[in-house]
C-alpha cells in the first residue's frame, strides 16, 4: 500500500525540496497543504493539494476524513523576524497549528490502530547564549544546553517539541484502555538554511541567503548584522536528506525525539567574501539592525550534531565551499 505523507507549509522554503524528494518515490502519496496554492511545477507531483490554514481545525477534520495519513512533515510556521513583529499571529500558527495537527495525527492512530510518523522542524532560535563572551566560550552548543529561547518563534519551537513528546509518550494516560496507535514523534533543530530555489521570508538568519540572492540578481544588498556574526548554516539539499533521513530511521535506533544538525558556521564576512568571488560586481554593505542582531547574538556559533550521527546516520554532502561552489552559485546562475 502507498505510503500518504502529509506536508504543511508546502509553498515553503523546505516544502519545495521535500516534495521533488518525496514524489520521486513510487511508494508515497503527497497530499500538500498550503496557505496558497501550490504551484504547477509542484502542484502536479502531489496525490492532492489543499488550500488552507493549519489553524482551522475544521479544514484538518476534512482532510484526515478524506486521506489515512501515515507520515506528516509539519513545516507551516511564521519565522523568527515576523513572529516578533507579529506575536499572537505566531503563538496561533507556530503553537495551535501544530497543536492541531497532532491532534489530526494521534487521532489517525487511536482510529486505526496504527502508528504515525510525525517530523517537526524545530530550530537552533530554542537556544538562548547569555552574552558574546558566552556564545563565544560555547562552542558546539549540544541539545540540552543553552535552552533559553529569548524569541516568540523560539519560545514556539520549544514547547512544541515538548508538545509532541507529551502525545508520543503520555497523551490521555489516564484513559483505561490505552491506544493500540502511537505517535511516532521526531524532530530536528534546524541552523540557518540556504536555498537556490526559493528566498526565505520573516527569518533573522536571512542575512546569508537575501545576500546570495541579491548578488545573483546584481541588487545592491545591506547585511542587517555584523560582520564578525556566526550562526550554523546548512544547504537545503542537505535539509531535506536529514528530514528523510529522520523520517525512515528504525525507531529502536533513536535514543532522543529532539536532534540537532550541523553543517558549517561561517561568520557573516566568510558568507559575503564568497559571494563577492562568485559575482564580483556584487555590493554588499553592513548596515547592523541592533535589534535582530540580538536575536542572532543569542544563538549558538555552533551545534553538536553527534547524536545525529550516530543514531540515523546523518552527514551532510555539503560544506561550506562545496555549498557555494558546488550548489548555490550553479543553480542561481541558471536561474
Ligand atoms: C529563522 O531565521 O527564523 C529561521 C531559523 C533559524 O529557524 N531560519
Amino acid at each position: 500500500m502507498p505510503k500518504t505523507v502529509l506536508i504543511t507549509g508546502a509553498n515553503g522554503e523546505i516544502g519545495h525540496g521535500l516534495i521533488e524528494a518525496l514524489s520521486t518515490r513510487p511508494d508515497v502519496r503527497i497530499v500538500a497543504l498550503d496557505l496558497r496554492p501550490l504551484e504547477e511545477s509542484l502542484a502536479h507531483r502531489c496525490h492532492a493539494t489543499v488550500v488552507g490554514d493549519v489553524t482551522d481545525s475544521e479544514l484538518l477534520a476534512r482532510l484526515a476524513s478524506e486521506h489515512s495519513i501515515d507520515t506528516v512533515f509539519h513545516l507551516a510556521a511564521l519565522l523568527s523576524s515576523r513572529s516578533e513583529r507579529q506575536p499572537l499571529l505566531a503563538h496561533r500558527v507556530n503553537v495551535d497549528g501544530t497543536l492541531n495537527l497532532l491532534e489530526l495525527a494521534i487521532s489517525e492512530c487511536r482510529t486505526e490502530a496504527k502508528d504515525v510518523v510525525f517530523v517537526y522542524p524545530s530550530s537552533i532560535a530554542v537556544y538562548g547564549l547569555p552574552d558574546l563572551e558566552t556564545k563565544d566560550s560555547a562552542a558546539a552548543v549540544d541539545e540540552d544546553s543553552y535552552v533559553e529561547p529569548t524569541t516568540m518563534y523560539g519560545v514556539n519551537k520549544r514547547y512544541c517539541e515538548m508538545l509532541g513528546g507529551y502525545y508520543a509518550d503520555h497523551y490521555r494516560q489516564l484513559d483505561a484502555e490505552p491506544s493500540r496507535g502511537h505517535l511516532d514523534f521526531r524532530c530536528i533543530r534546524f541552523p540557518g538554511l540556504i536555498s537556490a530555489a526559493t528566498i526565505p521570508s520573516g527569518g533573522t538568519s536571512d542575512f546569508g541567503a537575501e545576500m546570495l540572492h541579491a548578488a545573483a540578481k546584481d541588487e545592491p544588498y545591506a547585511c542587517f548584522v555584523r560582520a564578525d556574526t556566526r550562526i550554523p548554516f546548512m544547504a537545503m539539499p542537505d535539509a531535506i536528506k536529514a528530514l528523510l533521513l529522520l523520517e525512515a530511521a528504525p525507531k529502536a535506533r533513536l535514543t532522543r525525539q529532539v536532534y540537532n544538525i550541523a553543517a558549517f558556521n561561517p561568520s557573516a564576512d566568510e558568507i559575503r567574501r564568497l559571494t563577492l568571488d562568485a559575482f564580483p560586481n556584487a555590493i554588499v554593505t553592513y548596515a547592523p539592525d541592533l535589534r535582530r542582531q540580538g536575536i542572532v547574538d543569542a544563538w549558538p556559533a555552533d551545534v553538536d550534531d553527534s547524536a545525529a550521527r550516530r543514531d540515523w546516520g546523518f552527514a551532510p554532502d555539503y560544506d561550506l565551499l562545496r555549498a557555494f561552489g558546488e550548489y548555490l552559485v550553479p543553480a542561481l546562475g541558471r536561474r
